[in-house]
């Protein structure tokens, strides 16, 4: 069988042909949720699920954000803050001007007193993006004098799935901040306070449309006395598995782009949505999410995300055999081939070029 056939079959049977990702106007109990949606590994959106959080009103107030967190009482009064030339953290990008070869670039992360992280956030017409974020439960972590305007957990969610969320999660961006496509073992349920979020959301089913490989991992470093940035590979040179497509290429490559990865943009559409302030997104573990935003009035996207331990259970499994199947054959062995040309003729860029696997 071919894999399309998964792909259509997934949709008729479980997801939908709408394409839209289904939204509830109030929260499910435990065991609807459990039911319709945690074990189809299905998303959804969950109106007025957080009307009682005093976040939705006190976090568009800069010196309310200010004033509780500049007398916090957490152990670790700064904030991490990912500091990028462009707003995307983690994502692909090119090793240098001159080499077009890409690498997997992790921000440079710098942790600071709160009211300079929003003053940061804020500055958008500099040569950084700041995005406030850490995603090793920040929340609880580095933002604890805000816990009384969110609930700890989200309650219908801890009983569906059986446990307290792992981590807590703060993200405070603007419209530059972007989150290129991945997946996370955990079952995410992602609340969005001020602005909007917009995710592109597609089934672990559809792996081999993210046209996975390893590239080399680099950190960006920003110095203050250039106001630059500098790319620079992990030592010892590590290989970070990432995915390949960028859902919104633009510019004089767009065409060249949308050619290299015809499963993607040729396939089935992502499932596209909006998640509003006051809203929760739903999202399955080992989905492929990518994220981008719109701001408040303010300039600013606020959200909190839970993350829930999953269950490694069958459907890991089968998600994991797909995973290993090389498809289509014919593209990526022509691929590899040109890969290791690239290698064999020019030797000093052995180490950047983007492994396959
Ligand atoms: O909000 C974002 O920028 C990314 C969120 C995300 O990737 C996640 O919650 O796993």
């Amino acid at each position: 069988m071919e894999i399309e056939t998964l792909w259509e079959e997934v949709r008729e049977l479980s997801l939908g042909l709408s394409g839209e990702v289904e939204r509830l106007n109030s929260p499910p109990t435990p065991i609807q949720f459990l039911r319709d949606f945690v074990s189809q590994n299905k998303p959804c959106i969950i109106s007025n699920a957080i009307n009682h959080w005093p976040a939705l009103s006190n976090w568009s107030n800069d010196s309310y954000l200010i004033k509780s967190l500049s007398s916090s009482s957490s152990s670790d009064p700064l904030v991490s803050v990912h500091l990028t030339p462009n707003g995307r953290a983690d994502a692909l990008a090119p090793l240098t001007k001159a080499n077009d070869s890409l690498c997997f670039a992790s921000a440079h992360v710098q942790h600071m007193p709160f009211p300079e992280a929003l003053s940061l956030i804020s500055s958008t017409g500099s040569n950084f993006v700041a995005y406030a974020q850490q995603q090793n439960d920040c929340f609880r972590l580095e933002y604890s004098a805000l816990s009384p305007d969110c609930d700890a957990n989200i309650p219908w969610a801890s009983d569906a799935l059986g446990c307290l969320p792992e981590a807590v999660n703060l993200w405070i961006g603007n419209h530059l901040s972007e989150t290129s496509f991945h997946k996370d073992h955990y079952e995410n349920l992602y609340a969005v306070v001020t602005g909007r979020k917009h995710f592109l959301l597609l089934p672990p089913t559809d792996v081999h449309r993210m046209y996975i490989r390893d590239y080399p991992a680099a950190q960006y470093l920003y110095s203050q006395d250039t106001k630059d940035f500098t790319l620079e590979l992990d030592k010892p040179l590590r290989y970070v598995p990432w995915c390949s497509v960028n859902p919104y290429p633009s510019g004089k490559n767009k065409v060249e782009e949308m050619e290299k990865f015809p499963l993607f943009f040729q396939g089935p559409k992502p499932f596209e949505c909006t998640i509003n302030p006051g809203e929760i997104l739903y999202l399955p573990s080992m989905w492929f999410h990518h994220v981008r935003q719109s701001p408040d009035d303010n300039g600013r996207v606020i959200a909190v995300n839970y993350w829930y331990d999953m269950q490694f259970d069958i459907k890991y499994a089968y998600f994991n055999f797909l995973q290993s199947i090389h498809y289509p054959v014919l593209k990526s062995t022509v691929l590899k081939i040109e890969c290791e040309d690239q290698l064999k003729t020019n030797s000093s860029e052995d180490e950047l070029c983007a492994g396959v696997s």
